[in-house]
């Protein structure tokens, strides 16, 4: 444990004195004795206004004492006061006051809320609303009139700070703009790990928090969400919050297990935890100068939270290929763009995904952008299906080429996105709290970012190594010698599983659906064919984007039993020895429309399944029995089939002995435990409409994105949406999206939405939306062309299956990219048919 000198030393004087423990004194010594560590302080700043006023509560009277700076004030903050709800008081706590008041350019009312246990819960929370609704009933007379109400609190203060913004939520109270919880009180249980951490039991321990909660709350009560209020379901709609921590207290996991729930609920959090610090730091500013550090940041963070909004003419989230293109695109068009990304560098897909083996399996020299010549010919692919690495130094290069991160921010999510009518733009609010305004929002989020949690009991549970193929950590892992697991055989899985095989001294493999995948012959590029191709990229280039999936190779016309036996199996091996994603797909036309036809092909993959794998059961559980080969994403491997023939790879299959749980240490099946060094998750994403879900999306009148799609999505063309003016979906759901060559796609809607953008500008047009029946109508179409597929027949994540509750259906536009891209320019070329604009 590193604490600082000051607070060593602070420490130590305090151990000197040979004070009692605060848990075996009574709440009036416990009083006394806190009042003798303020007493011994400076009493801070003396320019500051000061005024004590009695106020009436239910059941009698309490004060209230407002500090006021000595400059014009740029806020209110009601500020309790920390104790533990049984200690403290506003004389104790005046200094911090004044500091704050100072520091923070805020007028200071400090509430002396009563004490427990003579005033247990409800009391203290109940005197804290009724000022907190007296500060605000009395605005005018105190001269606070058009200031924005924060709410502030230490420790027990900061549990009572968050419980008013849920009250005055829940109420139709007082508006309040902004929660400052410092190191805050939040789970009356009491159970997380920095509570037992011996190195923790400073100032505040564990046993002195026992003491307050049983002074304060009753077993019951503290089960209460306005005692504890992380046991409340929903905190959406709660103000934006500043999140303080210290290192060393027993708080610490509390504060930031409630600033995760704030944000998965879309509040925007700014958390600090600051190291090498122990509980009470903030609030004793003159004996540990770190206090006074963390009020002048606090003050410098209320300031930009507060007041600043900044503006754009448009904000693109994301900056995968489709973010960074877009960015080009509205560059070029002369708009100020802001670009937020919640990595710490470009690439989207290719900056998370770094599990071993990752790989595109589309060909290099097609999954590439095409809007610079020069670019495309400069760039050198090495391989015919580029490695992770290689792909994200070509996203490097690409941003860097073209001076794209000036207008990226990093390390930055959105956690909002609201549509001001009355304007035409859209506030985009990042988790960290930065407040933007612009007419134009697209949102290039991707289709498979959103990684889906692995729903699977007992996971919390584990105590080993547990990796997410789409969350991989960047320092790479080493399986050397270890027993490890991978769970899911999707494509993800497919690329991983034999380079984990080769390293571990044991891979078990669980799978719930067997996949079908053929193989990739993935192998060096040579450079007189790659110069060949980039010597006609121009017309490589215009065979793509006309292309069904966006790629160069073209399906045969004939159908499947147009042809004799022994030309299918020529055919089918022909598409088995081609390497490439759609060559088994592209042998007939009818092969994803006609179940017979499909069979023929599934059952040639089965075939090559039963003569690779030699253990027979082994190679029964491999076989994909229960859906049509194509519905489910096909893969395509180096060694898959291959690598159960090792002897430290075996297959579980879920179908047979489906998991129970995941347990400390291992895994637990119907048939048995299995025991585990490593875990790896390749259970996959809440595809195409989880990373839009995740925002929280609002568009005219208020109405929330997850809302108008809670019965499945509706877009028009998959890039506007109705009611969500001047939004665009960058391969957004009912696009052709994931069925194609992802770049063809992105720089497709990317070219479309520049120019439809480009085009309001010179119309003078404010804003832009589809109308409800082009939306409707363009639901029915692509719903009627998946209806004439075999697509519908899998349980796959192209039908939302894959996620529990959503709804199921197909989620892109299986009409090619080809004549997507067609009908696209007709729409633009007839003034944008199907849109309303203002
Ligand atoms: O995810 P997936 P992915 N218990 O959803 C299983 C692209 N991609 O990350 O099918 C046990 O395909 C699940 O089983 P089931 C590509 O578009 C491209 O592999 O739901 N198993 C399935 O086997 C791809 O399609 C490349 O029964 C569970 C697996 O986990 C998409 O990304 C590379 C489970 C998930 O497979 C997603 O691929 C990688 C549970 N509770 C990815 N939950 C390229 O080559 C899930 N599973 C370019």
């Amino acid at each position: 444990m590193k604490l600082d000198f000051a607070t060593t030393s602070m420490l130590a004087n305090m151990a000197l004195t040979g004070a009692p423990e605060t848990q075996t004194l009574s709440p009036e010594e416990a009083r006394l004795m806190f009042s003798e560590i303020y007493r011994s302080m400076p009493p801070g700043p003396d320019e500051i206004g000061s005024e004590t006023i009695e106020i009436p509560v239910d059941g009698g009277r309490i004060e209230v004492r407002i500090l006021r700076p000595s400059v014009d004030a740029e806020s209110i903050m009601v500020y309790y006061h920390g104790g533990g709800w049984v200690v403290g008081n506003i004389d104790d706590y005046d200094c911090v006051g004044r500091h704050l008041a100072n520091k923070c350019k805020a007028v200071v009312v400090m509430v002396n809320y009563r004490k427990a246990p003579e005033f247990p819960f409800p009391i203290p929370m109940q005197d804290s609303y009724a000022a907190l609704k007296w500060v605000d009933a009395h605005r005018n007379d105190l001269g606070l009139d058009g200031l924005p109400m924060v709410v502030a609190g230490d420790s027990a203060g900061g549990n009572l700070a968050t419980v008013m913004a849920h009250r005055s939520l829940a109420e139709g109270g007082p508006e309040i703009d902004l929660q400052v919880l410092v190191y805050p009180v939040i789970d009356g249980q009491m159970s997380s790990e920095s509570q037992a951490n011996p190195d923790n039991q400073l100032f505040l321990t564990h046993d002195i928090m026992a003491y307050f909660w049983d002074h304060y709350a009753t077993d019951s009560d503290r089960l209460n969400p306005l005692a504890s209020p992380i046991l409340k379901d929903d905190l959406s709609g709660l103000p934006p919050a500043i999140v303080i921590a210290a290192e060393f207290d027993i708080l610490r996991d509390e504060g930031m297990a409630y600033t995760e729930r704030l944000r998965n609920a879309g509040v925007p959090v700014v958390y600090k935890c600051f190291e090498r610090q122990i509980h009470q730091f903030f609030a004793l500013p003159d004996a540990l100068p770190v206090g006074g550090d963390a009020m002048n940041w606090l003050a410098q963070e209320m300031d930009r939270l507060l007041t600043a909004t900044e503006r754009r003419d448009a904000v693109v989230v994301g900056a995968g290929f489709s973010g960074m293109y877009q960015l080009y695109k509205l560059r070029e068009l002369g708009l100020s763009v802001q670009v937020f990304e919640a990595g710490s560098d470009v690439g989207g897909t290719w900056y998370w995904n770094r599990y071993p083996g990752a790989r595109v399996d589309i060909e290099s020299m097609a999954y590439s952008f095409s809007f610079s010549d020069e670019l495309q010919q400069e760039w050198e692919w090495s391989e015919k299906y580029s490695p992770q690495p290689e792909l994200l130094r070509y996203a490097q290069h690409v941003a860097d080429r073209f001076d794209l991160k000036r207008d990226i921010a990093f390390d930055t999510r959105v956690s909002s996105a609201h549509y001001d009518e009355e304007n035409s733009e859209w506030l985009v609010t990042t988790e960290c709290g930065r407040r933007i305004r612009a007419r134009y929002l697209v949102m290039a989020t991707g289709v498979l970012s959103a990684s889906k949690t692995p729903d699977i009991p007992g996971r919390d549970r584990y105590q080993g190594e547990a990796y997410q193929t789409g969350l991989w950590p960047h320092e790479g892992v080493d399986f050397s010698g270890k027993k490890v697991a991978v769970i899911g055989t999707g494509s993800s899985a497919v690329q991983a599983i034999p380079m984990i095989a080769e390293e571990a001294e044991e891979l078990v493999v669980y799978q719930r659906t067997a996949t079908f995948t053929t193989p990739a012959r993935n192998h060096e590029l040579d450079p007189i064919k790659t110069a060949k191709i980039k010597a006609n990229y121009g017309e490589y280039r215009a065979t793509q984007k006309l292309n069904v999936l966006g790629v160069v190779d073209e399906r045969k016309m004939e159908r499947t039993f147009d042809v004799s036996a022994e030309e299918r199996a020529s055919r089918f091996t022909e598409g088995w020895e081609s390497g490439l994603l759609p060559g088994m797909m592209f042998q007939f036309s009818d092969l994803q429309v006609e179940q017979a036809a499909n069979d023929e092909v599934s059952n040639y993959i089965r075939d090559r399944i039963r003569t690779t794998v030699q253990d027979s059961q082994t190679a029964e559980d491999l076989l994909p029995n229960d859906y049509p080969y194509g519905t489910k994403r096909p893969c395509i491997d180096t060694n898959y089939y291959e690598t159960f023939n090792r002897d430290n790879v075996s297959l579980i299959n879920l179908r047979r002995t489906p998991i129970e749980t995941i347990i400390e240490d291992g895994i637990r099946t119907s048939e048995g435990t299995k025991t585990f060094d490593a875990i790896v998750y390749a259970t996959g994403f809440d595809a195409m409409t989880g990373p839009l879900m995740r925002v929280d999306i609002r568009g005219r009148d208020g109405r929330k994105l997850q809302d108008c799609w809670s019965d499945g999505p509706r877009s028009y063309l998959g890039i506007a949406i109705h009611g969500f003016p001047n939004l665009f979906t960058i391969t957004g759901p009912s696009s052709p999206s994931v069925l194609s060559n992802m770049l063809v796609s992105i720089e497709q809607h990317v070219d479309w939405v520049s120019a439809c953008i480009d085009w309001m500008r010179e119309e003078g047009k404010s804003s832009i939306e589809p109308s409800d029946d082009a939306e409707r109508e363009w639901a029915e179409h692509t719903a009627q062309l998946a209806d004439l597929t075999l697509y519908p027949k899998a349980n796959s994540w192209y039908m939302g299956s894959n996620v529990p509750g959503k709804p199921r259906m197909f989620l892109a536009y299986v009409g090619g990219v080809g004549a997507y891209r067609l009908i696209c320019d007709q729409v633009a070329a007839s003034g944008y048919h199907g849109f309303e604009t203002a």
